[in-house]
Parts: structure tokens; C-alpha cells; sequence
């Protein structure tokens, strides 16, 4: 599927990303893990995801950027500028996707900041400083339940016991993969970046939700990004046999589980209902053993994914899911056991830099709306070492991490041209 992009008028007078170049390498990114009614899946560190990896570096090379690929596989391209010892101005995002995803969640801010680096150096812009694009490796959580991996070791976010429970659904750990790589506990130190060489963080993104078009805005500006807990809740009854055991004798993981399931549902729609602070809960997956239709479940986990933007709604609410699970066990007189996967703490950006990109779309008569994410992203790691900020462009009808997630080449080419805006202001000191 080949996007053709209307005439768009460039976001400054003398400078305008090539549209068409843009959309054609989002293409071809896009095709890498195609799968059934258009869906994409490029799970972290599978090949899909590597082959992705492997064509960004080939673009970065034609664009004769000096590239750099550090021991996880994040991917920084640079261009240097006037001064190559100034601390740079980045901007990405990521290629990795969720199962059975959409063709934009990530690449759409990668190759946005490939194509804005292309614009400045073909067009050879005075820049007082280097700017770079990067690519993260794992942003998503959907492989180990760990999210935005690549940002946090850039940032130092990560402690190796976090990664305790962090296994995907064929028993492999994230940590057997990353002391594959040979990173471990005393090593880690060595994957962040000294904040010192970085001047700010940008990413262009999808917003992920109706909020844009619902207003008729083409640019969000984010203030600030909801951050999750993330738990496993392994209820652990007693498998037995689904025609001979009668029902007040059974020890159902499954039936416990689903209880929990609904609970969760509830307990967020009440507290979304009276309280200030959207909170959103899922259990996107869950494991069942022996998982055949004639044994009474004897094991289940929950994945379990609590978000908001206020602290304080998300740890309430998460510690009552806990405590219902134990509520829940005991009345049927089985386990639970709550493994904890990582909390984070919702971030907000950083304000100059909002204020600099409503500036810049004021400036161009582009109408955006200011508003927070309630998506994760790398940039809520990246704002804990530098100064970052994010731009979104509008999803049709909401809809993302699903095949029919879908957003106007327009729209991607006008978050490329004022993420390129940005680049040049932030590296010529007026952010
Ligand atoms: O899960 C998220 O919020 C994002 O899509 N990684
Ligand atoms: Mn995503
Ligand atoms: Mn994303």
C-alpha cells in the first residue's frame, strides 16, 4: 500500500521535508513483519524486528549519517553541525511493535526524525549543535511485560531485579537475552549516555487515541505521559478432571482469575467515574495451564497493565486489585502470588520545550491541541536525563496496537515538518 501525500505547505518558508521520500521508507518499514488483514509484528529481538533495525541503518547510511549502535541495539545516526562537541539535539522513537500491531506506532516518529536530518543536511542548515535520530530497542511491553527498554538503559532506569519476572510466553527471560548480549548487573552502567552530551529529547508519535480528531487538530503537544504498574497475579488451584469432579469440590484457577479480570474493570471505571485522573486497567494476557478443555484449570496468570496520569489514582487503585486477589484466593481456598514487573511514575515534559512547539505551530497557522498521553513512550525515560518533549499527529478513529490503526500521510508529513522545525530552533539556541 504505497502513500501518496496531497501538496502540503512546508512549516517554513525555505524548508520542506521531502514528503514523498518519507512516506516511502515508512512504507517499507511498514512491510517488515506484515502478517494476516494487514497487521504488523515485530516483537523485540525477533528477526522481523532486527530486519527493521537493519533497514533503518542502511537508510542512515544513504543519508551518510555517522551511525552508532550501542550493546542493546539502540541506534543513534548524527549529523554534527558547526560544533561536533556541542551536546546534540535528538529526536526518534522505535520500530518494535505489538503483537498483531498497526504500521505507525513508532516507525512514524523514527523516519519523521530520519527525514527532518535528511532535510538539514542536503540543505546543509547552519546548526550551532549535532543532531541525531535514535532508534529504541523494546519500547514495548508486549514480548517481556518490560516497556521502553532501550530508553531506560540510555537512561539508567534499569536495576538488573527488576527484570525478575520480565518473561516472554515461551519461558525465555529478558535477562538470559541481555546476558546474551553480554550486559549485565555491574555492566549496565556502560549503556547510559552522559545527559551532558544531550541538549533535548524529541519524539514524533501517533497520539494513540480519538482526541485529535475528535477536536479537528492535526498536532497534539503533550504535557505530560501517564505511566503504568505493571503485575503478574498467578492464581494456583488445582487441575483435576473436568467430567468426574464435582463443583463445590473443584479448586478452578481459571473461574478465580476471571473474577479478578472484572474486578479490575469495575474498580477503574468507578474511579475514572468519581474521581479526577483517568485511570485505565487490562489484563492484555493470560497464561492457563494445562489450558485443555476437559481439566479443570489448575494455574493461571494475569498480566496486569494500571495506568494514569496521577500517581496517587494509579497506586491506589493497583494496591486494591492486590488486595482482591487475596480475597478472592482465600474464599476458594487457593493461591495467589502478585510478581511485581515495574512501576513507574507518570512524567511530565518539559514546559520550555511545549512552549517553543506551540510557538512554532502558531507561527504556521496549525491548529494543535494541548494535551497529556495516556500511552507510554520513550521519551517519558528520556525526560528523566534531558529536557524532551513530544508531538502527536492524529489516529483514525483512536484506534492503535490493531492492524487498522491508520493515520493521514499528511498529517505524518506535517509532525515531520514541525518536529524539523523544532530541531532547528532547539539546535540554534532559541528553545
Ligand atoms: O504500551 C504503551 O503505552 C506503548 O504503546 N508502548
Ligand atoms: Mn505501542
Ligand atoms: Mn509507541
Amino acid at each position: 500500500m504505497a502513500f501518496m501525500a496531497k501538496a502540503l505547505f512546508p512549516v517554513t518558508s525555505e524548508l520542506a521535508i521531502n514528503k514523498r521520500r518519507l512516506l516511502r521508507d515508512l512504507n517499507a518499514i511498514s512491510r517488515i513483519g506484515i502478517g494476516d488483514h494487514g497487521s504488523v509484528t515485530r516483537l523485540v529481538f525477533s528477526i522481523k524486528e532486527l530486519r527493521s533495525r537493519q533497514l533503518l541503518i542502511h537508510l542512515m547510511r544513504q543519508a551518510g549519517l555517522k551511525i552508532h549502535v550501542d550493546r542493546i541495539g539502540n541506534i543513534f545516526a548524527r549529523w554534527n553541525g558547526h560544533n561536533p562537541k556541542a551536546p546534540a539535539v535528538l529526536a526518534g522513537s522505535h520500530l518494535d511493535t505489538v503483537v498483531q500491531g498497526g504500521k505507525f506506532d513508532g516507525p512514524v516518529g523514527v523516519i519523521g526524525a530520519l527525514e527532518a536530518l535528511r532535510t538539514l543536511k542536503e540543505n546543509k542548515v547552519p546548526l550551532r549543535c549535532p543532531v541525531e535520530v535514535v532508534c529504541f530497542v523494546g519500547e514495548e511491553s508486549s514480548r517481556f511485560g518490560y516497556s521502553t527498554l532501550g530508553s531506560s538503559l540510555v537512561a539508567g532506569e534499569v536495576q538488573i531485579e527488576d527484570l525478575t519476572h520480565a518473561v516472554d510466553a515461551h519461558g525465555t527471560k529478558l535477562e538470559d537475552i541481555l546476558a546474551s548480549m553480554g550486559i549485565y548487573r555491574d555492566n549496565l552502567a556502560s549503556l547510559t549516555r552522559d545527559p551532558s552530551t544531550i541538549k533535548a529529547y524529541l519524539e514524533l508519535h501517533i497520539e494513540q487515541g480519538p482526541i485529535l480528531e475528535t477536536k479537528g487538530k492535526k498536532i497534539g503537544l503533550v504535557t505530560s505521559i501517564a505511566a503504568p504498574t505493571r503485575f503478574k497475579a498467578v492464581f494456583t488451584g488445582q487441575a483435576d478432571h473436568s467430567g468426574t469432579t464435582p463443583m463445590e469440590m473443584r479448586k478452578d484457577a481459571l473461574v478465580a482469575a476471571a473474577k479478578l479480570i472484572t474486578y479490575i474493570e469495575e474498580v477503574c471505571r468507578e474511579f475514572s467515574a468519581v474521581e479526577k485522573g483517568r485511570i485505565v486497567g487490562t489484563v492484555g494476557a493470560m497464561k492457563i495451564e494445562p489450558g485443555v478443555m476437559n481439566a479443570v484449570p489448575g494455574k493461571v496468570e494475569l498480566s496486569i497493565d494500571i495506568r494514569s496520569i496521577t500517581a496517587e489514582a494509579k497506586d491506589r487503585v493497583a494496591s486494591q486489585v492486590k488486595d482482591r486477589a487475596a480475597e478472592i484466593a482465600r474464599a476458594r481456598d487457593i493461591d495467589v502470588e502478585i510478581l511485581p514487573i515495574r512501576e513507574e511514575l507518570p512524567v511530565p515534559l518539559n514546559e520550555e520545550l511545549l512552549l517553543l512547539t506551540k510557538h512554532i505551530c502558531d507561527q504556521n497557522g496549525i491548529a494543535y491541541e494541548v494535551m497529556p498521553s495516556g500511552a507510554g513512550h520513550d521519551a517519558m525515560q528520556m525526560a528523566k536525563i534531558t529536557r524532551a518533549a513530544m508531538i502527536f499527529v492524529p489516529s483514525k478513529r483512536g484506534i492503535s496496537h490493531n492492524p487498522s490503526e491508520w493515520t493521514e500521510p499528511e498529517d505524518i508529513c506535517l509532525g515531520s515538518q514541525v518536529l524539523l522545525e523544532t530541531m532547528i530552533r532547539l539546535a540554534n539556541d532559541e528553545g
